[in-house]
């Protein structure tokens, strides 16, 4: 078959596909959804952490897990920009969730079993595997953990890092002092004026906040990986509509890498003989129809926000963030799609 002949069918299969497109989602409906679709926005905590999330010069929002909420964005309007993004301090956003002031958290946290079945979370697939780190003053001549005995540390209140580090030392048996820090403003500051010798956060927050300190250089990030701190989407227990949405919304990124789908290419694989590419991207309407999604969310998505990898090196990558475990089991990494279908 021709290409102009491929092409034609693609497109009469795409707008026969948005005719049909079903408007309902999965029938577990536990109203997240239904509130969005209301109020016309999704409204989403995050930090502030340049990389994964960060206002620009003109005040809009850049970043790793503001590519999530643009997704997201997609996934449930069919269009791009209806998030609105606010800043919460680790304290602050897991209770924010619990009480509704957000309908997502794209902001680092770590999936916990606590978290889980005593705070009353769910989590989405983890986006970004990470493990607490310490950002020492270079004064200090300090090159492992171990050497911090009877060190200041500051830790941000409200995160994983207060308990890490308080085991971490009773591990060792080292004294520490912890200086918790609600504000993140606060604790870098405490940093720069030596209130504290060390901080110790995400380690992909500390090299984030790398460029925020006035004189980078004067920091070293210690080798030392203290926890695992698998970062997810976090929504409040209880609506799983929300968090399939959730769920395949991330999945469809790490799906299109796995593929080889990226934005810049993905109106070729529309032409793809690939009877499962055919129904990722909507062209075979049957799985999104099943679903309740519209045809074309995918093929959406990756066109506009790109796929894992392309998300990745537009903000991480510049950090320079290796891939490591946060790249695709295609190629030694972690990241892993079930199937569409
Ligand atoms: N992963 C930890 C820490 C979460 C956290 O603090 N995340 C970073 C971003 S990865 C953050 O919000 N930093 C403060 C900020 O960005 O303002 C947790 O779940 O408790």
């Amino acid at each position: 078959m021709s290409n102009e002949r491929l092409f034609g069918r693609t497109l009469r299969g795409l707008a026969a596909a948005a005719a049909l497109a079903a408007t309902a989602l999965p029938a577990t409906a536990g109203g997240t959804l239904d509130a969005i679709k209301e109020r016309g926005v999704i409204k989403v905590g995050v930090g502030t952490t340049p990389g994964f999330f960060s206002p620009d010069s003109e005040g809009k929002w850049q970043g790793f897990f503001i590519d999530y909420g643009r997704a997201l964005s997609i996934a449930v309007f069919n269009e791009d920009g209806k998030v609105e993004f606010t800043n919460s301090s680790p304290q602050q956003r897991l209770p924010a969730l619990q009480a509704g002031e957000f309908d997502i958290l794209l902001s680092g946290v770590t999936v916990t079993i606590n978290r889980a079945f005593n705070l009353g979370f769910h989590f989405g697939p983890t986006v970004f595997y990470d493990g607490q780190g310490i950002l020492a003053r270079k004064e200090l001549g300090v090159t492992t953990a171990t050497e911090l005995d009877g060190a200041v540390i500051g830790v941000q209140s409200g995160t994983t890092g207060e308990l890490n580090i308080a085991d971490f030392f009773r591990k060792s048996g080292h004294e520490f002092t912890p200086v918790t820090i609600e504000d993140t403003s606060e604790f870098i500051a405490a940093l720069e004026s030596g209130r504290v010798d060390a901080i110790t956060q995400d380690s992909s927050d500390l090299v984030g906040k790398l460029q925020q300190l006035k004189n980078p250089d004067d920091y070293v990030l210690l080798p030392e990986r203290l926890s695992k701190e698998p970062l997810a989407p976090a929504i409040k227990a209880g609506d799983d509509q929300w968090l399939e949405i959730v769920n395949w919304t991330v999945y469809a990124t790490i799906q299109a890498e796995e593929w080889g789908i990226t934005s810049a290419n993905v109106d070729e694989f529309l032409k793809s003989e690939d009877p499962a590419i055919q129904r990722f991207l909507g062209v075979d309407p049957s799985l999104a129809e099943a679903i309740g999604f519209k045809p074309d969310w995918a093929y959406k998505i990756i066109k506009t926000v790109g796929n894992y990898g392309e998300i990745y090196d537009r903000h991480l990558t510049p950090l320079g963030w290796e891939r490591g475990y946060n790249d695709i089991w295609t190629n030694g990494g972690l990241l892993y799609s079930p199937p569409f279908r």
